[in-house]
């Protein structure tokens, strides 16, 4: 584990305190950068454990310090091409992200999930049902769900298993990392800010199976065009499931029915309105995913099923939150792109008033809105994208759009223009930046006001 390195971590948010954690048991020279020019030494160094021996640098990194450094690792929110990385890339240092380090202490088995959407459901879910077959002191869930992998891999052993969700920026600097199983949900246009072009964002997805072998399993959506190719040339053996195809081999969705087709023989599995708490077809899906990657784990199909019937919503995935006034209210704060917030708005039965708008993460609205569908009463835009989002919708011939500065003045007017047996729905379809540190902050407002709304 970079053993008698000079090593730069870069980002001090909970990524980097968890590599800089980890490291500290091994005999490593430890720099935390963070770049941030509001950031001060005292407050990178309030996040580290009692008595770290981390130097922490913050703001412009000081003559002489970027030539003494012998390895890099990066935390998922800094760019692979920023000039400090490229000029550590030239010289030839290793270039770790936080995931690949947290594995090089791995002792245990591996699953692994990305896709746009539904990681973060897929992942609870998988780790519900591994727990229920191993317990939960053998099982760790980590990785973009917001628990830093390198905070729990010294506990791993031979006999653990961690589940992590893993993201595109994540999976750019993988070197080693080998799930024996995992999953690309879906890959759709996302964060094309950060990876330029749709070809590498899905090349960045396909790492996650770039270093397993015909030995181990990937569960690809066979109703996207982008992972239903990879199979083709995927490490790993593919395992597919759809929600719209009968498959000769996989998981797929027939009637109501979740089936398991062995060589065209299926078997039915679990019924999709009486077996599960979840809404939305995106949530079939996600369980599709899970019962193949829990089958590939070798839990019996007795324990995936009974842990799947108990299972609720992730919170802030088109999670109920209460009733107020005879107005439904959701919170999809993880609505966090186009396609995520289309699953939000499919979920919906009611006439709906939509929270949009957000941090503008350069993606295109027009499917998105044409997925309306006749049940958007009314749509309330904020943030950085409301133009960008408006000027689409009214190009769509949909015009009932409102204008909010402040997530309290947006709020206020949901519940003005709702009346009893509508649905107010957050589902923005843009990352929450530049308002909220995290989409989990924007949800948790969003509940709050709704919580404190009389009945
Ligand atoms: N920073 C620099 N230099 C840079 C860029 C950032 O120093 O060039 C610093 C910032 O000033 C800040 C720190 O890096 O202090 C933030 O690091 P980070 O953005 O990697 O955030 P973490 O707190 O470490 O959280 C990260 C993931 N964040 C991102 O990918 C943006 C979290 O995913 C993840 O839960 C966590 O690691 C644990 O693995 C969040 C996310 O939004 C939920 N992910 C995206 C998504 O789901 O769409 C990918």
């Amino acid at each position: 584990m970079l053993e008698g390195q000079k090593c730069l971590v870069i980002g001090s948010g909970i990524s980097g305190i968890g590599a800089v954690t980890l490291l500290e048991n091994y005999d490593v020279d430890i720099v935390l950068y963070d770049s941030s020019e509001t950031l001060t030494t005292e407050d990178m160094k309030a996040k580290l454990p009692k008595g770290s021996r981390a130097v922490c640098i913050a703001g412009a990194l000081p003559a002489g310090v970027e030539e003494s450094i012998t390895a890099l690792v990066l935390s998922p929110g800094v760019p692979t091409d920023i000039p400090l990385v490229n000029r550590m890339r030239d010289k030839g240092l290793p270039i770790l992200g936080e995931i690949e380090l947290g594995y090089l202490a791995e002792q245990g088995c591996v699953a692994a999930i990305t896709g746009t959407n539904g990681k973060t459901t897929t992942t609870t879910l998988l780790g519900e049902i591994m727990k229920a077959h191993l317990g939960g002191e053998k099982v760790f869930v980590v990785g973009n769900i917001g628990n830093p992998y390198t905070l729990e891999t010294l506990k791993t052993k031979s006999d653990t298993v961690t589940v992590a969700e893993i993201s595109s920026f994540q999976l750019e600097t993988v070197r080693t990392f080998h799930p024996k199983v995992s999953a690309i949900l879906n890959v759709t246009p996302d964060h094309l800010n950060r990876h330029y072009t749709m070809e590498a964002y899905a090349g960045a997805k396909e790492q996650i199976a770039a270093y397993q072998t015909k030995e181990d399993i990937c569960v690809l959506n066979y109703d996207n065009e982008y992972t239903r190719e990879f199979a083709d040339r995927c490490p790993a053996t593919p395992v597919f499931f759809s929600s719209k195809e009968n498959l000769e081999n996989g998981y797929f969705l027939q009637g109501e029915m979740i089936v398991k087709s062995v060589n065209g023989r299926v078997q039915e599995l679990l019924n999709i309105h009486k077996d599960m708490n979840l809404v939305g077809m995106c949530n079939v899906e996600n369980v599709m995913a899970a019962i193949a990657l829990a089958e590939g784990m070798g839990v019996p199909m007795e324990t995936i099923l009974a842990a799947i019937k108990v299972f609720k919503a992730v919170e802030h995935r088109i999670e109920f939150v209460a009733t107020k006034g005879g107005v439904d209210y959701y919170n999809d704060s993880k609505g966090t792109n186009p396609d995520a917030a289309i699953q939000g708005i499919r979920a919906m039965s009611k006439p709906t008033i939509l929270i949009g708008g957000g941090y503008d993460k350069q993606n295109e609205y027009d499917e998105w809105i044409e997925n309306f569908d006749g049940k958007v009463k009314w749509l309330v835009l904020i943030g950085q994208t409301r133009e960008k989002i408006a000027e689409c919708a009214r190009a769509h011939g949909f015009t009932n759009i409102k204008f909010a500065d402040t997530y309290e003045e947006c709020l206020t007017l949901c519940t003005e223009l709702a009346n009893p047996g509508d649905a107010v729905l957050l589902s923005p379809a843009c990352a929450s930046w530049g308002m909220f540190p995290n989409y989990e902050t924007r949800g948790k407002l969003f509940k709050d006001y709704v919580k404190a709304l009389p009945e």
